[in-house]
């Protein structure tokens, strides 16, 4: 995979985006510059997950926006998605790439630098960090690793890096300055009024950039 499609990981969150609907809030999200997109719902099923993502797809179609199914490996192959996201608890990253075949994106998150090293080997794509900041939106989440455990983290990996957990636009220099390849982002998109504008709001053009 390109390490820019991890510059604004969009995860979807099916009760923050109620309003629009996923679909509407990603097809909006990717106008504004998402450039990857993970479909995370953890009450769905398999099939309904396989019908979400199929339904993704269309949407990112000749956009060059890959998506990524988290947790179910299954519905990650059986969709046709570019590939998947597993956490530490959700298997073997070596089963996980014999299920997804060596064409699919494979992401893992880490916690800890013990974690982020001890990836070496396991064929991964990239790696999701974090939090990095507490965060509403994962109940579950573990301690915070702040700005600068997300360094030592990003240093302990040649592997492409996305930050995740509380993370808004305005932390785009500081993550990106942490060695990170881009940031990851459930509530700053996934409920807002305007999921384009929100999104673009990460990367504004700079001054003298052509239109
Ligand atoms: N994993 C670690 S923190 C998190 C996930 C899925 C949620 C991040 O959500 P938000 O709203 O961007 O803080
Ligand atoms: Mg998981």
């Amino acid at each position: 995979m390109r390490r820019e499609a991890l510059k604004l990981y969009l995860v979807t969150d099916p009760v923050l985006c109620a309003d629009l609907g996923v679909v509407e809030t990603v097809r909006r999200a990717v106008a504004g510059g998402v450039s990857m997109v993970q479909l995370r719902d953890k009450q769905a099923t398999t099939a309904e997950r396989v019908s979400l993502a199929r339904a993704l797809m269309d949407v990112l179609k000749g956009t060059g926006v890959p998506l990524i199914v988290n947790d179910d490996l299954e519905a990650a192959v059986a969709s046709g998605a570019d590939g998947a996201h597993i956490g530490q608890s959700d298997g073997s990253p070596h089963r996980a790439r014999a299920l997804l075949g060596s064409d699919r994106i494979l992401g893992l998150s880490c916690e800890t630098a013990e974690k982020a090293a001890a990836t070496k080997g396991m064929n991964l794509d990239y790696l999701g960090l974090g939090p990095v900041f507490a965060t509403g939106t994962k109940a579950d989440h573990e301690h915070p690793i702040g700005l600068a455990g997300l360094a030592a983290l990003a240093s302990a990996t040649d592997l492409p890096t996305v930050a995740i957990g509380g993370l808004k636009a305005s932390h785009v220099h500081d993550v990106l300055a942490a060695g990170t390849d881009g940031l990851c982002v459930v509530s700053a998109i996934c409920g807002q009024a305007d999921p384009q504008a929100a999104a673009a709001a990460f990367y504004p053009p700079q001054t003298g950039d052509a239109q």
